[in-house]
């Protein structure tokens, strides 16, 4: 039985190699497994399903959901969850590829081990602009408006986005943007303190014990994909994290 855990991929055509690295891992890696969860910002930037009928910016999606499909259809189950850059993503998209949404968190228990499953981005409470923003765009409301207008706009707008995204990270301390420690542990408690906690977003991979109560918790830290990855395999045993050394996933030409 195993069990991969991924997150922030930000599959773009700008990161062509990145996107070959990853439909190389799930040929070889992932065809054998017995589910894929991934957890948020798969893609750089989601800005609604109607995208994939689009001639000019479908394509690069069309060997992704390919892919996705054919190991769902090998009976590998499939699971997405939301990230910042991808809370758009809805059920067409999840149908063309076999795979099913998974609301942020999500308990799962593997043997005597309960791992909770999030993005991580609402942890990460110190963050207050970002918050007022997530609360804003997840708002059903929200959603229908922007998802009413043509796709040139909302790629526009979602360009403006990201731009003063990077512009407010350049300038606020990189303090704000990790998890809350409070946030952590008012969750683990929520949840009846599950052994372990997983969750991307932040890009800072690593393996953090922590009490809560009396309780001894994990919170796991998956990484981004760029030159590597750090990811989450998951046994009956144990959940170990594994760095993907990408270029060499990419098959030589
Ligand atoms: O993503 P990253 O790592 O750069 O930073 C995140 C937080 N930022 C975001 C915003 C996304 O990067 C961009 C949106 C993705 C596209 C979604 C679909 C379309 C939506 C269109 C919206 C109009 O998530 C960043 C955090 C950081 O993580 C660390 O946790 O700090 O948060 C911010 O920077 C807070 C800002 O307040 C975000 C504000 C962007 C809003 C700009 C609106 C511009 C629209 C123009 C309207 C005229
Ligand atoms: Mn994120």
């Amino acid at each position: 039985m195993t069990t991969w855990i991924i997150s922030d991929l930000h599959l773009c055509a700008q990161r062509p190699a990145v996107t070959q690295a990853f439909l190389h891992w799930l040929h070889t890696e992932v065809t054998t497994a017995d589910a894929l969860y991934i957890l948020g910002d798969f893609v750089e930037v989601w800005v609604g399903d109607d995208i994939l009928s689009d001639p000019q910016h479908g394509a690069e999606f069309v060997p992704i959901v390919q892919a996705l499909r054919a190991l769902s259809e090998r009976d590998v189950q499939l699971y997405l969850m939301h990230g910042n850059r991808d809370f758009l993503i809805g059920e067409h998209f999840a149908r063309a590829c076999g795979l099913q949404l998974l609301p942020d968190p999500t308990l799962l228990t593997f043997g005597s081990t309960r791992v909770l499953l999030s993005h991580g981005d609402a942890l990460c409470t110190d963050d207050v602009a970002y918050q007022q923003f997530r609360a804003q765009v997840r708002s059903s409301q929200w959603q229908q408006a922007f998802l009413a207008q043509p796709l040139s706009a909302r790629l526009a707008f979602a360009e403006q986005a990201r731009s003063q995204s990077a512009e407010n990270k350049s300038k606020y301390g990189m303090d704000i943007m990790d998890v809350n420690s409070a946030a952590v542990t008012t969750l683990l408690r929520e949840y009846d303190y599950p052994e372990v906690l997983l969750h991307g977003h932040t890009h800072r991979p690593g393996r953090h014990p922590l009490t809560v109560d009396g309780h001894q918790c994990e919170r796991v830290v998956l990484g981004d994909w760029h030159d590597t990855a750090v990811v989450a395999n998951i046994n009956h045993t144990s959940c170990e994290l594994q760095t993907l050394t990408l270029s060499n996933t990419i098959p030589s030409r």
